[in-house]
């Protein structure tokens, strides 16, 4: 049978990695080329992220994936580095978690008010979301010089093929989209003195992205030509197109350093108590909507495991799951707990300030973390199916998360709903099917989601116990 290749580029916060999906009528088998850590790197000037190395990753992975038939990119969100006139890269692009936007979206606001910027744009308010960093970046000489501002996986595909574009879904978390046309928000852009020209056209996922250069074929080792593929370049997109979902009745939680919980929509939810609900609205494949909240995700536990040099993480689950439960909750929404350093602290303080039981050793700190992304959760898919009129019967977990088997169960607990965890490496598989769709190898995005079901591993997680306990802790945290 016709069996096609294809290399999936996943870069997220804390490793990147290159995966080759073989794709054939009935089947598709994912397998690792390479993964390499992204370390970002805190100089004088900030928290940025080590592009070159990450480029170097791409392209180790690319010459161990072997001959393939097309090569997608997709990556996290908001970031992008900014290009001079000759389009040579001007400096480290920013990490998202740099303090640089702090205080800035009130100042936007005061020109645009909240309330009118979701209404054009539906996205929830994050500070680090790429209209907030601009408009940081404003009195900088950077973005003076600037004549090009590439989002991370495009400027990932610019490097390797020398075209550039802006993918949709990825272009979606600048906070410059339209969610109803699709396209720039140009009353939002020049309000806000940003200047949309920066921006390469828009990309669809699907189109083509122009094919390997030759030196990058030279170091790489492969045959050209290969086609660069434009795919869900937002990792959330990607992952949510690889839910293997069954009809519309679902919701998803995509977790890794994140956990971004909700649903897929054909149209936006633009009301007053969808933004007060801080519900972001961005864009998917084939005109649906990500409607989801961020919740702070496994990025509590990975700081804390870096405060405490990184122990067996097995092991500590294991304790973790024989802890008392729902003993002491944080709100895993809060922003608070965006920027690095001192989580265990961070952690233990927000559980005094609200009169809870201070926990303190790491399996009490780690229970704490679960129980709360949990309740996050819960309360994610509660209120998007409120808000948008969409009820759902059960909860696909996809992404690292799935790993965590007492996540995936307290996850089931809190919403009180069946879960379907898998497949792990969700972004690269979303990646993969799109660029094999293009090809011709698979269909619509439900055939593809079939497909996923059929061929990766999953594992069902029954809710146990009363949901009224999560309500109640809940209410602790409303301080109700
Ligand atoms: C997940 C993700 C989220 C986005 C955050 C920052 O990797 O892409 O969707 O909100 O990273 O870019």
């Amino acid at each position: 049978a016709l069996v096609k290749s294809y290399a999936a580029v996943d870069l997220g916060a804390s490793s990147g990695r290159v995966m080759v999906g073989r794709v054939g009528p009935d089947s598709l088998e994912l397998t690792e080329a390479h993964r390499f850590p992204n370390r970002p790197v805190r100089v004088p000037e900030g928290l940025r992220w080590d592009i070159l190395s990450l480029y170097g990753g791409v392209l180790d992975g690319l010459r161990g994936a072997g001959q393939v038939d097309s090569v997608g990119i997709d990556s996290w969100a908001v970031d992008y580095g900014l290009l001079d006139a000759d389009g040579a890269l001007l400096g480290n692009p920013v990490h998202y978690r740099d303090s640089r936007t702090e205080g800035v979206a009130e100042k936007v606001w005061a020109s645009v008010p909240a309330e009118q910027l979701y209404a054009a744009t539906g996205l929830q308010y994050a500070p680090f979301n790429t209209l907030y960093q601009l408009v940081a970046a404003r009195e900088t000489d950077q973005l003076a010089h600037a004549g090009r501002l590439l989002l991370i996986p495009d400027l990932m595909s610019y490097w390797l093929t020398g075209e550039q574009g802006t993918e949709l879904t990825n272009a979606s978390t600048t906070q410059l989209i339209d969610p109803r046309t699709r396209e720039w928000s140009h009353e939002v852009a020049s309000r806000l003195g940003v200047d949309l020209g920066l921006f390469a056209p828009l990309r669809q996922p699907g189109d083509p992205a122009g094919v390997l250069r030759p030196e990058v074929l030279e170091e790489t080792g492969l045959r050209g030509p290969v086609p660069v593929t434009a795919v869900g370049s937002h990792d959330t997109a990607s992952a949510v197109a690889a839910v293997p979902a069954d009809g519309e009745r679902f919701a998803y939680i995509c977790t890794g350093t994140w956990s971004l919980a909700g649903l897929e929509l054909d149209a936006p939810v633009l009301s007053e108590e969808s933004r007060a609900a801080n519900f972001t609205n961005e864009l998917g494949l084939d005109g649906t909507v990500r409607y989801l909240r961020n919740i702070m995700g496994l990025w509590l536990l990975q700081e804390c495991a870096r405060a405490w040099g990184e122990p067996e993480l097995g092991e500590l689950l294991l304790e973790a799951a024989n802890m008392p439960a729902l003993r002491s909750v944080v709100d895993a929404g809060d922003a608070a707990f965006l920027a690095p350093g001192r989580m265990p602290e961070r952690i233990a303080e927000a559980c005094r300030v609200s009169g809870q039981p201070v926990p303190e050793s790491p399996a009490e700190i780690t229970r704490c973390i679960l129980d709360s992304l949990a309740l996050a959760h819960r309360r994610a898919v509660e209120d998007a199916q409120r808000l948008a009129g969409h009820p759902v019967d059960v909860v696909h977990v996809v992404g690292g998360g799935t790993r965590n088997a007492l996540l995936c169960q307290l996850t089931a607990d809190a919403c009180g709903l069946p879960v379907v965890a898998g497949p792990t490496e969700a972004a690269a598989l979303g990646n993969v099917l799109v660029q094999a769709r293009t090809h011709g190898l698979v269909g619509d995005l439900p055939s593809g989601r079939r497909l996923l079901t059929r061929t990766q591993p999953l594992t069902h997680y029954e809710p146990r116990g009363d949901t009224a306990r999560w309500r109640e802790a809940q209410a602790r945290l409303a301080g109700r």
